[in-house]
């Protein structure tokens, strides 16, 4: 009575059934029974949710930050923006700059939020805690949305990478570099770059980049791992990824000027002897590390921010939460055994003056 055909038939409706139905009989018939469209469905509403993607830089002053970011993403990902010429905009950085940026690509809608931020040596207040200090108010305030009455339509700002930038004139890492690195390295995923490698001659850039990865280690500075390839992976995948991992730091030119030479129009930097290309691969790790945060690792390292760094920080608030309960449980009880001692002794002084 209550199949789909008889109830087609006791509604008085043709006794053909609609496609949807009759092919859900049919793959009934084979054992089918649908939630294999699961992921369709995640995808369609991941899709109409749209994406977020938050990065932001850091480092000594003058190691172009600002002309990387501009270079990485805000010339090239949004085209339809009228960029003012960027050697005329981009001079030093004297405040937290937040750069937010809607693109669309293929029916993709993302939200890329690009935060600049001013040198070391060169911070507000004089204090080199800016960074850090971002990524917390921003956990903080996420941590206040999730736990309030709407958490609906919350607007994730966590930062998801942290851009840092190694001076190529040092002989690695400076004891500034060490102590902002570890400061950050719990709260967000860092991404060390070598900057300004148009500085330094190809096996510098070897020596460097292996000195710097040394100093990490020895240190005890956490960077952003990239997950382990699974076995059954295919080849080219496991090569680029260890492309990238032996990348690290990557070595990289930023420019905002289009050179034309040869006929060809390129980002880069001339010099007297010849011209530097951004994109070129011989000459920077740019296209890697671009590529890396935009097509390959950009839904990890969202991940690793969300489940590792916010855990942590949110495990950290909920601890000190119940820890400042319980010691206000502590005080109200003190008070209360002081209460009890005055009154004891104030019937004690009573009772004494009674019997003179
Ligand atoms: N040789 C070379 N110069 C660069 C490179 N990137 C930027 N510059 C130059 O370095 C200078 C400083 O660049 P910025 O991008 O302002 O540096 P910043 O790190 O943002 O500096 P602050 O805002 O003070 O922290 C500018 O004159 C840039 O043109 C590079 O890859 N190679
Ligand atoms: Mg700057």
């Amino acid at each position: 009575m209550h199949t789909p055909t008889a109830y087609l038939q006791h509604r008085g409706a043709p006794m053909l059934c609609p496609p949807l139905i009759q092919g859900q009989l049919e793959n009934r018939q084979h054992g089918y029974v649908g939630f294999a469209t699961l992921p369709n469905q995640v995808h369609r509403k991941t899709v109409k949710k749209g994406f977020t993607f938050t990065l932001i830089v850091a480092g000594e002053s003058g190691l172009g930050k600002s002309t990387l970011i501009n270079s990485l993403f805000l010339t090239d990902l949004y085209k339809d923006r009228k960029v003012p010429n960027a050697e005329e905009r981009i001079s030093r950085t004297v405040a937290i700059i937040k750069h937010a940026i809607g693109i669309e690509e293929k029916g993709i809608k993302l939200r890329l939020t690009i935060i600049d931020t001013p040198g070391f040596g060169d911070a507000i207040n004089n204090t080199e805690r800016h960074v850090e200090d971002y990524i917390d108010q921003q956990f903080e305030q996420y941590f206040r949305d999730e736990s309030g009455l709407n958490r609906r339509n919350i607007q994730d700002n966590r930062v998801h990478c942290c851009l840092y930038f190694i001076s190529p004139f040092g002989h690695g890492l400076r004891p500034l570099d060490v102590d902002c690195m570890r400061a950050l390295h719990e709260k967000v995923n860092i991404i060390p770059v070598l900057a300004k490698a148009d500085s330094l001659t190809p096996a510098e850039v070897c020596r460097k980049k292996m000195k710097i990865r040394e100093e990490i280690k020895q240190f005890g500075i956490n960077i952003y791992q990239f997950p382990e390839c699974d076995s059954d992976e295919d080849e080219d995948f496991k090569t680029q990824e260890q492309i990238l991992k032996n990348s690290i730091p990557f070595a990289v030119i930023g420019s905002n000027v289009q050179v034309e030479s040869k006929g060809r129009k390129f980002r880069g930097r001339v010099y007297p002897w010849g011209v530097v290309e951004v994109e070129n691969p011989a000459h920077s790790d740019f296209l890697l590390l671009r590529n890396m945060l935009v097509r390959t690792h950009m839904q990890d390292l969202k991940d690793v921010t969300r489940e590792i760094h916010y855990e942590n920080y949110r495990a950290q608030c909920i601890q000190n939460m119940t820890r400042m309960v319980v010691l206000e449980r502590k005080r109200r009880w003190l008070r209360k055994m002081q209460e009890v001692l005055e009154r004891i002794q104030e019937q004690m002084q009573h009772s004494q003056r009674g019997g003179c």
